[in-house]
């Protein structure tokens, strides 16, 4: 039975007389350094990506790193990184979200990245220890583990359904071609394309197959959005529909009678329908040219504008998903960013 294998793997481990962890920094540790404006590349360099770490960011060893593969598996493992490493190595480039702050998850953000992940698929891994039956959930652990905004929250704990599983999804060690640096994961976590970033687990410890949820902090108290009613709440997994508008950038002047190009990247976990841009409060949305899909990266929108008449401007775009989501004016964390530009006389 599962919870039995669970609570063996857990008492053989609290054999182990493992060094405590070192932290650095120890604490809540984060980076947003890009604005939108400054997202002009196409896959994100290292030092304008994303860092989000509600502990603290562990300094871990790749020698005495080991992956726990358990719970409702027919054989459990425990994988070093060059175990890892030995499994067919994939490359997934995708867009990487905040879902925000926990505590304001309505304030809308633009924490948002797009990178090169690469590793070894979740599912080979997986299939290598065998999927029992009843396996519907998959639970993955970091090594983090401590206190967040004053509450005692344990490890960083998260899970995602077993279906979700595609081939898609990583247990990464590499980030843009480089081994994972240290505030990404090192040495190895995972990664779920088209998930906001709160569920790809970093310093990955253990990952346990169940037939229920998870029940952490990280699964009860944050990262729950209200359901439609509001008496019940969904996990925050996949990525709403979201644009960006890239150029021009806030406080930008535009000559006017001159063609400008307006562009940004756009993204969701459901494929997207269409991006359109306005310009000014309660004007027509103009629908933009969209590159194709490719899997879960960001995609580039543009349209072609020349402004005749001068003044100020708000430029704004909205993404509108397959299944008609569509980006809410203001509350939301999804909600319509907007550029404000002046057109020259
Ligand atoms: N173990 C662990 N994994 C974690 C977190 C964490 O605090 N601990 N933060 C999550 C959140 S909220 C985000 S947005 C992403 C950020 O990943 P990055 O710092 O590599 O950009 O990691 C997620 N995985
Ligand atoms: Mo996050």
């Amino acid at each position: 039975m599962c919870p039995s294998m669970i609570c063996k793997e857990r008492d053989s481990d609290l054999d182990q007389t493992d060094p405590p962890i070192k932290y650095e920094p120890l604490g809540f540790h984060g980076r947003i350094p890009a604005e939108p404006h400054d997202l002009t590349e196409r896959l994100t360099p290292d030092e304008k990506t994303i860092v989000l770490c509600h502990i603290g960011v562990p300094i871990l060893d790749e020698k005495s790193w080991r992956l726990q593969i358990g719970g409702l598996v027919k054989s459990p493992m425990s994988l070093t990184l060059a175990d890892l490493k030995s499994f067919p190595k994939s490359d997934v480039t995708t867009v990487h979200q905040c879902a925000g702050s926990p505590v304001d998850p309505e304030r809308p953000t633009q924490r948002v990245c797009n990178v090169t992940w690469s590793g070894a698929r979740l599912r080979d891994v997986l299939d290598r220890a065998g999927i029992a039956a009843g396996a519907a959930f998959v639970w993955s652990e970091g090594f983090d583990s401590g206190s967040f905004r004053e509450f005692e929250c344990g490890a960083y704990l998260k899970d995602i359904r077993l279906d979700r599983v595609d081939s898609d999804v990583l247990v990464a060690y590499e980030m843009n071609g480089e081994p994972l640096s240290h505030e990404h994961g090192y040495p190895a976590r995972l990664f779920v394309p088209g998930y906001y970033g709160t569920n790809s687990v970093k310093w990955l410890r253990r990952v346990t197959l169940s037939h229920t949820r998870v029940a952490s902090p990280f699964t009860t108290r944050w990262y729950v959005d209200p359901d439609e009613t509001g008496a019940r709440t969904i996990p925050v997994w996949a990525i709403a529909p979201q644009s960006i508008v890239v150029h021009p950038g806030p406080r930008q002047t535009v000559a006017r009678g001159t063609a400008v190009k307006i562009w940004g990247w756009a993204w969701g976990d459901d494929d997207l329908a269409s991006v359109k841009v306005r310009f000014e409060d309660g004007k027509a949305w103009r629908i933009c040219d969209l590159e194709p899909r490719h899997g879960y990266a960001w995609r580039r929108f543009e349209l072609t504008w020349t402004f005749d008449k001068p003044g100020e401007y708000l430029i704004q775009s909205r993404a509108e998903s397959v299944s008609g989501a569509i980006q809410p004016e203001h509350s939301g964390r999804n909600a319509i960013y907007s550029v404000p530009i002046t057109v020259a006389p």
